[in-house]
């Protein structure tokens, strides 16, 4: 472990699920801490909001260097560690990868994983969470003058969100996004092994987590699972049997027995070793 890099996530987090995917295709040692952004909120405290002024997980802190948004972390881990380059060498490849990276960054998942959630989880998460944190920031809000811009940013933020989730025309519109996005994807595996070409890259690295994302949330059969897109599926099973898929810990499934209260008792810790016991 190395202490000099630090990563602040959540174990569910998609976004912090793609850092660690990252690292562990570098073979990057760090030391994981656990930001709690269900229960205890603590992505809003204003020590993390200080370290991260969305009040968003995850953040990558490398000696004095804090890099903050999933996106711009992957290009830092690439450039900056040692182990196999996630980039690919020609411009062409540069480009694809760029492209893939950053239409999967416009795809709302946040929205569309929180009104997605079925049964008991999918309903506390909408309609107990979101008052909660709408409450737990104006209190921050007020308690604290010199962060009151970036929380009232985060509460307007919030606002969107909850509004979002419960406008099912609006799901609906992301999720035909996401359609025309994964019909592309289909399209350009039939040119190449990987997303921006033959080798295995970041936008590869991301797609993995939104792929993971869809099974979890009972979302991949009417998307692309099911001879619906048989190269995506293919692809996906390709990138589910790398060994950074268990190493990084990405989600296809909710934790369920033995695994859901060793991930309890690490969130309770704050802290975590890489990788969870399935
Ligand atoms: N663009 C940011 C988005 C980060 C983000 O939305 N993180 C989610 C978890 S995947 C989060 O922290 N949500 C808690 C909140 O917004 O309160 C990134 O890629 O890092």
């Amino acid at each position: 472990m190395d202490a000099n890099v630090t990563l602040y996530g959540f174990p569910g987090s998609l976004c912090s699920q793609k850092v660690r995917l990252a690292l562990a295709e570098k073979r990057v040692p760090y030391r994981s801490r656990i930001v709690d952004i269900e229960l205890r909120l603590q992505n809003y405290e204003p020590w993390y909001m200080r370290l991260n002024p969305r009040g968003v997980v995850p953040t990558l802190v490398h000696g004095d260097r804090v890099v903050t948004d999933s996106a711009r972390i992957l290009r830092y881990v690439d450039e900056t560690f040692e182990g196999p380059p996630l980039v690919p060498d020609s411009s062409d490849g540069r480009e694809r990868m760029t492209g893939w990276i950053d239409q999967q960054d416009r795809l709302r998942m946040r929205e569309l994983s929180y009104a997605s959630f079925r049964g008991a989880l999918g309903l506390v998460l909408r309609r107990v969470s979101m008052p909660l944190r709408l409450s737990k920031l104006r209190r921050l809000r007020d308690a604290n003058s010199d962060l009151a811009q970036l929380y009232q940013a985060k509460i307007d933020d919030v606002r969107e969100w909850r509004a979002a989730i419960a406008k099912p025309v609006e799901i609906a519109g992301i999720r035909r996004e996401l359609e025309v996005v994964l019909r592309r994807a289909e399209r350009q595996l039939g040119e190449c092994t990987h997303l921006a070409g033959d080798d295995y890259s970041l936008a590869d690295v991301a797609w993995t987590c939104v792929l993971a994302r869809l099974e979890m949330t009972g979302l991949a059969p009417s998307l692309w699972a099911g001879g619906r897109s048989p190269r995506l599926e293919a692809y996906y099973a390709r990138l589910c049997a790398r060994p950074s898929f268990t190493k990084a810990d990405v989600w296809n499934a909710m934790p369920r027995g033995r695994a859901r209260l060793a991930l309890i008792r690490s969130i309770r810790a704050g802290s975590r070793a890489e990788g969870r016991e399935r």
